[in-house]
Formats: structure tokens, sequence, C-alpha cells
């Protein structure tokens, strides 16, 4: 075996699935509980998925739970029991655990087929016609060493953000675009019940090509926050799944 025989297998790998992402059906930006279901939902049933995330683990904000306590809470067990996450009743709710929540959702989204880039922050929008056809990309670690070096991009029928309470995909848009969300966008006081309404419902294409799942659709809408209870999260990537898939025909 030679050490130059390794980096080969990773080089030639590696450039083989990122050509492969190049063009895809759609292209959820951040790996967080809602991203990663949509993207297990979308890679299900049959689209090319590419999910992009900057961080170096993918999961967002399941792994601390609420204050490092790394329990989540759901209503409902559908979405978990699919995963294949054990739960345990609680008050009428379920609680997980949140590193299973976050591993099980990182797998099941990559063996539906959807391909997982960390270290890759998406830093800007490509729009054609007005229609949002893709996005700018660089390594996360060129960005934070605040490097000049340009980015690169990547096309999908699709993108949707789910970078989660920045919603920064949204954010870049409405700079953008002087007529788009003219109120602004930021989420508003903890209030769980609507919360967990609002960010299944409100999911959906917000500007043509671009959607919003997760937090993203409460910064976008103005609802309420929720706090440590992740069943809207999970129903909101699955709902924004659904809207993809028959908005593509899939
Ligand atoms: O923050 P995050 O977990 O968003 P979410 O899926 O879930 C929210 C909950 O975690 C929690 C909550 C539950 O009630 O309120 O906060 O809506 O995941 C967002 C992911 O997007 C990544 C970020 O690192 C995180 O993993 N991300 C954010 N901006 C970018 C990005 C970007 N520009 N490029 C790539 N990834």
């Amino acid at each position: 075996m030679k050490e130059t025989d390794i980096t080969r297998a990773i080089v030639e790998a590696y450039t083989e699935r990122f050509l492969e992402a190049l063009h895809s059906d759609v292209l959820v930006v951040g790996a967080g509980p809602a991203g990663l279901t949509a993207a297990y939902y979308l890679a299900r049933a049959g689209l090319k998925t590419v999910v992009l995330e900057k961080k170096l683990s993918t999961g967002g904000g399941i792994w601390g739970g609420g204050t490092g306590h790394n329990i989540i809470v759901v209503e409902e067990t559908d979405i978990l029991d699919e995963m294949g996450v054990r739960t345990a009743e609680a008050a009428g709710l379920y609680t997980a655990g949140a590193v299973e929540l976050a591993a099980a959702l990182t797998y099941r989204a990559e063996q539906a087929g959807a391909r997982i880039f960390n270290l890759t922050q998406v830093e800007d929008i490509v729009l054609k016609d007005g229609v949002v056809c893709g996005v700018v990309v660089n390594a996360t670690a060129i960005l934070m060493a605040g490097l000049h070096v340009d980015p690169v991009c990547l096309g999908a029928r699709k993108v949707v953000d789910a970078t989660g309470h920045a919603a920064e995909l949204v954010a870049l848009l409405r700079g953008k675009l002087p007529d788009f969300l003219p109120d602004g966008i930021g989420e508003g006081f903890m209030d769980v019940e609507p919360a967990e309404q609002g960010v299944v419902e409100r999911a959906c294409e917000v500007h043509p090509g671009l959607y919003v799942t997760g937090m993203s659709v409460c910064a976008t809408f103005r609802l309420p926050r929720m706090g440590p209870i992740f069943g809207g999260m999970l129903k909101s990537g699955r709902r924004t799944a659904d809207l993809i898939v028959e908005a593509l025909g899939a």
C-alpha cells in the first residue's frame, strides 16, 4: 500500500461525487433537522438531491437538545419511527436521544440517495430570469480564514433554504431584490403551539425556485419560535419535500 494511493482514492472519489452534484433536482442548503428530513423524502422519491452544510458535522441544532440536555421532544413519532429512532412517552409528548436523531437523519438521507457535502458554505444565489436556479459556494475553511478566494457554483431545479434561524438565502435575496418581503424578516417571540403549526403550514416556495423549510419559515414569515421541540422541524422538512415532489412531477 502506498500513501499516494490513499490520496488518489480520496481525490478521485470526491471529484466524482462533486461533478455528479453540479446539476441536481434539488439543492438543500443546511443539514439541520428540517434540511435532512427534506433531503430524505426528496431522495426517496427519486429526485437527485444534494445537501450543502457549512459545518463539519450535520444535524444543526439537534445535538444539544435543550441547554445541552441532549434529549429532543416531538409530538408524534411517525417520522422518528420511519428513521429507526427510538422514542419514549413523556407527559403526552415523546422524547428521543438527540445524538441518535442527528446520526439517524444523516444516515437515512445519505442511504436514500442524497449526497451531503459538509464544510461547504453557500454565500450567494444564482438567479436567472427571476428564478433561483443555483447557489454560489465556497469552502468554509477559506471563508473562516478570510482569504480572498473566488467561489464556485452548483445548479438545481429547486433550492431549499434550510439554514435555520438566519434564513440566509431568503435574507440574501431580500438584500438584492427591494420588492421581495419588503417588511423584512426575523422570527417572533417564543410561543410553541402556533410556531409548531406555522413552521409546517407555511413551508412553501417563497420565490420562484426557492423553498423555505424549518426555522427559515419562521424567520421569513415572522412566526414565533418554539425552542427545543423538533416535531415541527421534521414535519416541515417532509412537507417541503412533498411540495417539491409535486412541483417537479416526480
Ligand atoms: O439551525 P438548524 O438546526 O435549522 P432547522 O433545521 O432546525 C432548527 C432547530 O435546530 C432548532 C429549533 C428547533 O425547534 O429551533 O434551532 O431549521 O440547521 C441549519 C443548518 O444550516 C447550516 C447550519 O450550519 C446548520 O447546520 N447553514 C446555515 N447557513 C448555511 C448553512 C450556509 N450559508 N451554507 C451552508 N450551510
